[in-house]
């Protein structure tokens, strides 16, 4: 029905004036986005029920992807689309002349998640709705999301994100679905004729309100779910009349420590702390997942024995690792199986993937506040390590080393990592060399001792999110070219490559990068008053802000044009613009001077008229999913330049590739793969490789000083980061020039300088011959189906969770 013009205006007006008492005349913005919102949501709920009942009839294995993080952006926007209801919903609107754009930009992203990790469960959700594979996504639905970005005086400050301040139109609350999770007490063990039982007593509880998201599927009748849990008091309707003071107090105080565990997203990324409100937070949505989803699969009539072969749960990261001992507890002490069919569901149904090599990211929970936190979670991972570390006993008879290395408790502490390979059936890296670098050497035990669980994954984006809904111009010029078939099947973009010679697509090509280019300029001068010019390079490095992702050395290669432009202002290059986008983690002051850095290099160039605007930098401010939506499509060069061996996979580099823009990267994490699939000449490689910095470290490292010493290029901007030249104050940026001098420069950034400002150069001779250049885009673009994650959750399904594909009829 909302496929009819005249229905939709009709609908549209009657849900402003009956929900919101209000004309249309009166009625706010925001009350024309939550009724626009929870129009679209009602019309989809009857398909949203039917394809959880085509699941059940249908579907021989479900999988259930637990993250503590999704990161999905903007709904409204996606789901018209998915729905097929752009179109009309657009034209109904302006109609009544209301502007559907202006309805988009007042919603607020939902940002439950920090960057790539978050992000990639959200492509997943998407692919997965598109290909109809049977997944429902479990998270924690924080009352803030990650943190805005404010930039004030060139430093970041950070703002609550207040998401849902005006409500959620896309969720539907399941309160008659709510669990109880249990904290602290003690463990009573019981022997019931020669069979131990045990009861967990005097605990903390707290409920586990299930809140579902609706998941769309592009254009198949599908709907698949997000479920996020909040915690809530158990009991709310009190008496305080009846209470005495002290009660009073008390309960507000249990009520406050209940709903901090679903307050806060961790603005951490890449970075371990173990902080209690963490852990309880991890076992919070282990804990409410897993039994909302054993009850449903009780309910349909499942037997607990044949758990596993109906229900695949997936572990992103370590972070969820709890469910492999939370799920031996429900399977033992609420239903009564013994230990090895226990363990034996556990292992068939748990899989996990590994993000990070990254040894700060590794999580290890100190055993005294674990045990304390969950007495009864820990007696069984203390279990499970005293029968693993048997395993490796007889296996490795004496080998105490290994046996220790491998161990899952250890020191007096608890290592996830370990705890999540041996309680799972798989474990994937997220890019072939990651994948590598697992097997043989930071999980090189493992993978000697269970060789079968490991296997690659290489991440991938939605191309519907990232270039059809991201990039309509881009989209329509491709359709133009080769048909409609790339939206379902990615790998038909291949098809383009015929068109890398051919001068009118190019021609095109080129039209719609300005006019992309055009729209970013627009909000760049709005938002900083900033021109740019639309014939220069753009050129993008926005992802968070880290050491190893090195924004430092983009910038030193900036600060290295500007002086070379500075002492020849005539030289012929073309005119560039540098923008930058991301977070950094509050507590990290590296990453948080790094920002001050770009931002003060931005005001001496930006202002600087020798240089006769060759050169603009500009740090985008709050950079988000919305954000990244109007970046890509207007970007000319990619940048992907962490350390060798540190980016586990990166996936902006695949929402860049799919938009045209040309990677600047070194050949580390997926850059490797993309490189492989566009070949040389299409993907600007510079750089240490991952063999290369391994060995470095092997042996301690290099000497920096080496470099500063001999390139006088180095010197000079290293000098100017403290000696007041450039930035007016002495030792300004002093916690960065002995990062790189005196720490050693851990991340290689002056070692990779000379050959990162070589292939700059290149690059740059490069554009300057525009048919070339946009051949090179077109085979990127080309190349890029493969980065679908359409592709990728395909794999997963297929070769780890063993789900099939279910078509939801209408
Ligand atoms: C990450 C890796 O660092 C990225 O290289 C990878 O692409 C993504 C998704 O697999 O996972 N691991 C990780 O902890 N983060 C990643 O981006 N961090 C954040 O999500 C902030």
């Amino acid at each position: 029905m909302l496929k009819d013009k005249e229905k939709f205006k009709e609908m549209f007006l009657d849900r402003i004036q009956t929900i919101y008492g209000v004309t249309i005349e009166e009625a706010s913005v925001t009350d024309k986005y939550m009724a626009l919102s929870s129009l679209i949501r009602d019309y989809i709920y009857r398909n949203w029920v039917h394809t959880h009942r085509e699941y059940d009839k249908k579907a021989e294995r479900q999988v259930y992807y637990f993250s503590v993080e999704f990161l999905k952006g903007k709904p409204l926007g996606n789901n018209l689309l998915n729905l097929g209801l752009k179109d009309v919903c657009k034209e109904a609107l302006d109609d009544l002349g209301i502007d559907l754009e202006s309805i988009e930009n007042i919603e607020n992203d939902v940002g439950l998640g920090n960057g790539g990790l978050g992000r990639l469960g959200a492509c997943f959700l998407e692919s997965m709705a598109s290909l109809g594979i049977p997944c429902h996504g479990c998270t924690i639905r924080y009352k803030y999301g990650l943190f805005k970005q404010k930039i004030i005086d060139g430093y970041q400050v950070e703002v609550l994100d207040n998401w849902l301040r005006n409500g959620n139109p896309w969720e539907v609350r399941k309160t008659d679905k709510s669990v109880e999770v249990k904290f602290k007490g003690k463990v009573r063990v019981n022997n019931k004729n020669g069979k131990m039982a045990f009861i967990h007593e005097d605990y903390e509880s707290i409920l586990a309100v299930p809140n579902d998201m609706p998941i769309i599927g592009y254009r198949n009748n599908t709907v698949n779910t997000l479920r996020t849990f909040s915690a809530e008091p158990k009991r709310t309707e009190l008496d305080f009349t009846l209470l005495s003071r002290e009660e009073v107090q008390k309960y507000i105080e249990y009520k406050h420590s209940v709903e901090s565990i679903s307050e806060i997203l961790y603005p951490d990324d890449h970075n371990y702390e173990g902080k209690v409100l963490r852990l309880k937070q991890q076992y919070f949505l282990v804990s409410a997942g897993l039994q909302t989803i054993i009850r449903r699969f009780k309910k349909k009539g499942g037997m607990m024995k044949n758990f596993h072969e109906k229900v695949a749960i997936h572990i992103n990261d370590t972070h969820p690792t709890l469910a492999i001992p939370e799920l031996m507890r429900i399977l033992i002490d609420e239903e009564d199986i013994e230990w090895d069919e226990a363990w034996y569901i556990t292992t068939n149904a748990i899989s996990y993937t590994n993000h990070t090599i990254l040894p700060e990211a590794l999580e290890k929970w100190n055993v005294d506040m674990f045990k304390g936190l969950l007495p009864r979670i820990y007696m069984i991972v203390h279990e499970i390590n005293e029968r693993f570390c048997k395993e490796l006993w007889n296996r490795y008879p004496e080998d105490w080393d290994r046996i220790r290395n491998m161990a899952i408790i250890n020191n007096n502490y608890i290592n996830m990592a370990h705890l999540a390979v041996v309680g799972s059936y798989s474990v994937n890296g997220v890019a072939k060399v990651h994948t590598d670098i697992l097997k043989n050497q930071v999980m090189k035990n493992f993978y000697d001792f269970s060789p079968y669980k490991f296997n690659n994954k290489t991440n991938g984006i939605t191309h519907r999110t990232w270039l059809l809904k991201a990039n309509p111009k881009l989209s329509n010029l491709i359709t133009d070219a080769i048909g409609d078939k790339w939206i379902k099947e990615p790998s038909s973009l291949i098809k383009l490559t015929s068109y890398s010679q051919d001068s009118s697509f190019k021609e095109n090509l080129f039209k719609v990068k300005k006019h992309n280019k055009q729209i970013l300029a627009d909000l760049i001068k709005r938002e900083y008053n900033i021109n740019i010019d639309l014939d220069s390079i753009v050129d993008v490095q926005v992802k968070r802000i880290h050491e190893y992702k090195r924004q430092i050395l983009n910038v030193f290669n900036i600060l290295n044009m500007y002086y070379t432009l500075k002492d020849n202002p005539d030289l012929d290059i073309p005119s560039r613009t540098f923008i930058f986008g991301g977070k950094a983690a509050p507590g990290y002051y590296m990453a948080k001077e790094i920002i001050k850095l770009i931002n003060s290099v931005s005001y001496v160039i930006n202002k600087d008229k020798i240089i006769k605007d060759k050169l603009k930098v500009i740090f985008l401010e709050n950079y988000r999913v919305s954000l990244a939506e109007r970046v890509f499509p207007a970007s000319d060069v990619s940048e992907q330049i962490s350390t060798a061996s540190k980016e586990a996979s990166g996936t902006g580099n695949m929402k860049f590739m799919i938009n045209g823009s040309i990677t600047m990267g070194t050949l580390d994490g997926a850059n490797i793969e993309i490189r492989d699939a566009v070949g040389d000449d299409n993907f600007f490689n510079f750089g240490l490789t991952v063999d290369e910095v391994l060995s470095y470290y092997r042996n301690g490292g290099y000497n920096s000083w080496d470099v500063y010493n001999s390139d006088y290029r180095v010197k000079r901007i290293l000098d100017s980061l403290i000696d007041g030249t450039l930035f007016g104050e002495k030792d300004k940026f002093r916690m960065i020039y002995e990062s790189l001098l005196n720490n050693n420069d851990q991340y290689f950034v002056l070692k990779d300088f000379d050959d990162y400002v070589k292939t700059q150069v290149k690059l740059q001779e490069r554009y300057k011959n525009k048919y070339k250049w946009l051949e090179m885009c077109t085979e990127n673009i080309a190349n890029a189906g493969k980065f679908s994650s359409d592709r990728t959750v395909k794999e997963y399904a297929k070769h780890i969770w063993k789900v099939k594909e279910v078509q939801v009829e209408k």
